[in-house]
């Protein structure tokens, strides 16, 4: 009965090798090892053919016997290392809930956006609403439209970025290219008087660039915030009436306000709007240069042939516009020397805000 002693042999050194086993790997390397297509019982169970009748059923016995012991131990030892395989990655794995969390420093508002939402804030409050078009414009809305004549300074490619033509060349000179960053968001405008009937009341803030060396008072690209006002009797009273009204509820309910005569092309009359100095109260400091008085903004009562470009009937309606630049309001409100700090991204610079 060589085969039976054969037989147990297999048996008695597979179940050895499935307790040596430390890891899954390894258990089903021993399994291939024993049962598989090419395994050791498989290989002596090819014996049980050359047995006599006789020999075969008690053989046969002992096979299956050998099978089912080796089966349920792969099994047994397969449940045993896969528990504490998932005992070592939970462990691995394991996290400290009582640990404090580390602190993300939260981003904040930038102060020109601030701004934007300060003075439309404002402006809202008195029944505008936010109005907005492209930065890339026509030089037709920029400039023309706005009673801008055809020889102004500001139509010169030194003040103005014109855009490339689709031919690709650049235009470097006026007149070369049609297209252009804005210099104004007064475009904004225009185009929302050509699409509606007045009463029109609109803020329109926004990017504007203009060819200007950075320097503490300038920016080649800052926002504007412009406002427009066409109704049915609207006088330069209005106008002066709601300045008041921004620059108290901006600079503090103390603060006076005088226009100084100026010109536009796109108003007439025009002014320039200074605000008492919220630092000295009027009695001149660092701030105000001496004077007790800030420039906040220009204005003025819109000039018939801008109602006449953009389809408003002048003998109906009148209005007044304003514009001011974010970046100086919020330099004179937040006490900013230098406008360069804006887009500079020092994080020193915007915390403190
Ligand atoms: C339309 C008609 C008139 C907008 C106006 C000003 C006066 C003004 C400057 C302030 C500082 C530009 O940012 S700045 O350099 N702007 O003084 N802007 S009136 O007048 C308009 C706008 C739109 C249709």
């Amino acid at each position: 009965m060589a085969l039976i002693d054969e037989l147990g042999r297999l048996r008695d050194d597979g179940l050895e090798a499935i307790a040596a086993s430390d890891d899954l790997t390894s258990l089903e390397a021993v399994r291939i090892a024993l049962l598989g297509k090419k395994g050791s019982l498989t290989a002596a169970l090819r014996g049980l053919g050359g047995l006599s009748a006789e020999e075969r059923p008690a053989v046969g016995k002992v096979s299956n016997e050998v099978r089912t012991s080796l089966e349920s131990a792969l099994a047994a030892r397969e449940g045993t290392l896969g528990s504490a395989a998932l005992r070592a990655r939970l462990a691995a794995e394991a996290v400290d809930i009582t640990l404090p969390g580390r602190r993300r420093a939260p981003g904040r508002e930038h102060l020109i956006a601030r701004v934007v939402r300060e003075v439309s804030d404002i402006f809202i409050g008195l029944g505008y609403t936010i109005a907005e078009g492209p930065e890339v414009e026509l030089d037709y809305y920029n400039f023309t439209a706005l009673n801008t004549p055809p020889d102004h300074p500001a139509r010169n490619a030194s003040d103005t970025f014109y855009v490339e033509d689709l031919s690709g060349e650049t235009a470097a000179v006026r007149g070369e290219s049609d297209v252009l960053l804005r210099t104004q968001t007064s475009p904004v405008q225009v185009r929302v008087m050509e699409n509606a009937t007045p009463p029109i009341y609109i803020l329109a803030p926004g990017r504007v660039y203009r060819r200007d060396v950075a320097d503490p008072s300038h920016l080649p690209q800052f926002t504007q915030i412009e406002g427009l006002v066409v109704d049915e009797g609207i006088t330069f009273g209005d106008l002066k009436g709601t300045l008041e009204h921004f620059a108290r509820e901006m600079f503090g309910p103390q603060r006076k306000v005088r226009l100084r005569p100026h010109f536009f092309p796109f108003t007439e009359p025009s002014a320039e709007v200074d605000v008492s100095c919220h630092l000295c109260d009027g009695v001149g400091c660092r701030m105000c240069k001496g004077s007790g008085w800030l420039e906040i903004l220009g204005c003025g009562v819109v000039d018939p042939n801008v109602f006449g470009f953009a389809g408003i009937d002048p003998e109906r309606y009148t209005g007044f516009a304003f514009g001011m630049g974010a970046e100086r309001i919020a330099a004179l409100k937040y006490g900013v020397p230098d406008l360069r700090h804006f887009v500079e991204s020092d994080m020193r610079f915007l915390r403190q805000f």
